[in-house]
């Protein structure tokens, strides 16, 4: 059975979109939680590191556990909570395995495939950028445009978010605002609308999510943030 109130601290960073898949999670199951913002642009505190080894965020203390990923921490909230969300189906379910394995190809597709040529993309300029966007607009609608074919608007005919959107929003989110604030060629948002029409009501159902757009997401402060990092 779920946990009653959870005590729920989140170490975060709001640049992080690692993080932000953490914060996605916990905004959709509506699970109050503490949080304290990690500056990574410096070195670790010895007091993080006993935490978080690794030194990454996010790291979330769940009644006194510490988990680290965001995979793991994502994954598991959605199984403590799965009789009360969709976010994830129990194994135990009748097709919970099959929808678990589903899902977990459609982030490893997204992340695999699609996010290193749009990575690429952002160190690129002129023409190797639009080679390296072409790749990204390509892969989506090898990979992903297949796997929305019954999207409602949610991964696999859910009208409410799953695990596929948590663990994938904040790149879609990120790749979207970057053509928005004209960082990448608006071109490549109608690329995507005329070549990956599934694809593109998916992401933009996902970008107007409250749990995805809302809470630590700041459309402005991260514009900025591209703008520095691609030295715009
Ligand atoms: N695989 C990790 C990746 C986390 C990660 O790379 N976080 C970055 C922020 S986006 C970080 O903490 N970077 C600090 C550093 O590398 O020192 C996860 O999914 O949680």
């Amino acid at each position: 059975m779920a946990a009653q109130t959870p005590q729920i601290k989140l170490y975060t960073n709001p640049l992080s979109p690692w993080s932000h898949r953490a914060h996605i999670a916990l905004d959709e199951l509506k699970l109050p939680y503490e949080q304290e913002i990690v500056d990574i642009s410096k070195p670790r505190t010895a007091e993080y590191l006993a935490l978080n080894p690794r030194g990454l965020v996010p790291t979330m203390s769940y009644n006194g556990q510490i988990i680290t990923e965001s995979a793991i921490i994502t994954t598991f909230l959605a199984d403590t909570f799965s009789t009360t969300s969709s976010l994830l189906p129990a194994s135990s379910e009748s097709n919970g395995p099959l929808m678990r394995a589903r899902i977990s190809f459609f982030v490893d597709a997204y992340l695999t495939k699609v996010v290193p040529s749009f990575m690429k993309s952002q160190k690129m300029k002129n023409g190797e950028r639009d080679s390296a966007l072409a790749d990204f607009v390509n892969a989506i609608v090898k990979e992903l445009e297949p796997l929305l074919a019954d999207a409602g608007p949610f991964y696999g005919g859910s009208s409410q978010l799953t695990l596929a959107e948590v663990l994938t929003g904040p790149f879609i989110v990120r790749a979207y605002l970057l053509s928005k604030h004209g960082l990448m060629p608006e071109s490549l948002l109608s690329d995507l609308a005329t070549k990956a029409p599934r694809f593109d009501t998916w992401a933009k159902a996902v970008i107007d999510h409250p749990s995805v757009s809302g809470g630590i997401w700041n459309e402005e402060k991260m514009a900025a943030f591209f703008r520095s990092k691609m030295g715009a």
